[in-house]
């Protein structure tokens, strides 16, 4: 096995030590850190997030790989230029006004940048004003919206219309997600794509971004 297909089994196995080790010893033997982190680390997390979606891994071990690749990427990032670092694009992320749930939005979070995703993670109960500001602000790719209430889902239109009204909504991509949300009512609400989970939000982002 490769030294860097050793990465990627480490990162399907949520080797923390392992992946970190294996980086290491690639820094020391003067690999490009962005080989490391393109062929290694990303390539490893491409395939969990494949896995989980055929339903041969469970998000406890997703998050495990999440970690490992975390720990791969905190050793070889320090020795590239921060506008070299690869990004597949960048994502603004937030739970919608009223609702206060954040782990399953914050998993997305982990596999967006698990992916190489730059995200900017707003919290919860952020307004569609705040939304709106963090758009002008970060100019994203990709908007996120999650929601776990069924009363809260209508603010994730009250957010796409104030980002009509205020002009923020052409080039930009509206993804949803959260447990009560469906594809159809992200249709319904003039939202670009919608998201079981977080492997799919990846595969989603990538698709929209194509
Ligand atoms: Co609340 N809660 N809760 N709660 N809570 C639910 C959601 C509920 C279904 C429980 C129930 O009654 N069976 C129910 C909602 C009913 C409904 O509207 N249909 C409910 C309720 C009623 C409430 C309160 C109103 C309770 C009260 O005070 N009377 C209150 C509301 C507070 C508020 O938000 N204003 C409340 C409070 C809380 C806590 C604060 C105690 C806590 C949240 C802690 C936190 O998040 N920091 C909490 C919790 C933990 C839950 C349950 C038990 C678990 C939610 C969770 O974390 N799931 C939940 C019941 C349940 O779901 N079984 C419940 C695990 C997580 C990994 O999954 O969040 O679905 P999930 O995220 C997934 C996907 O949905 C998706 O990917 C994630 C990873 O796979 N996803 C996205 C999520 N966001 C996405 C965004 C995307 C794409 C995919 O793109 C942008």
């Amino acid at each position: 096995m490769s030294d860097l297909e050793k990465i990627r089994e480490g990162v399907l196995e949520g080797d923390i030590q392992g992946v970190a080790g294996g980086c290491r010893a690639l820094v020391a033997g003067g690999m490009p850190p962005l080989d490391i982190i393109n062929q290694g680390l990303i390539a490893g997390m491409a395939v969990v997030g494949k896995k989980f979606k055929a339903g041969d891994m469970f998000m406890p071990e997703v998050l495990m790989s999440a970690k490992a690749m975390g720990a791969g990427i905190e050793i070889v990032k320090p020795l590239i230029a921060e506008e070299d670092v690869p990004t597949a694009g960048k994502v603004v992320i937030g739970t919608v006004e009223g609702d206060l749930h954040d782990i399953g939005k914050n998993l997305v979070v982990i596999m967006l940048e698990s992916s190489g995703y730059q995200v900017v993670n707003l919290g919860v109960d952020i307004s569609p004003r705040e939304f709106v500001d963090a758009v002008r602000e970060h100019k994203p790719d990709i908007l996120g919206l999650s929601a776990l209430l069924t009363t809260t889902m209508l603010a994730m239109k009250d957010t796409i219309d104030e980002l009509l009204e205020e002009g923020v909504r052409d080039g930009l991509k509206v993804i949803i997600g959260g447990a009560p949300v469906t594809a159809d009512f992200a249709e319904e609400i003039g939202a670009d794509g919608y998201a079981p989970d977080g492997p799919a939000a990846v595969e989603l982002a990538d698709r929209l971004l194509a």
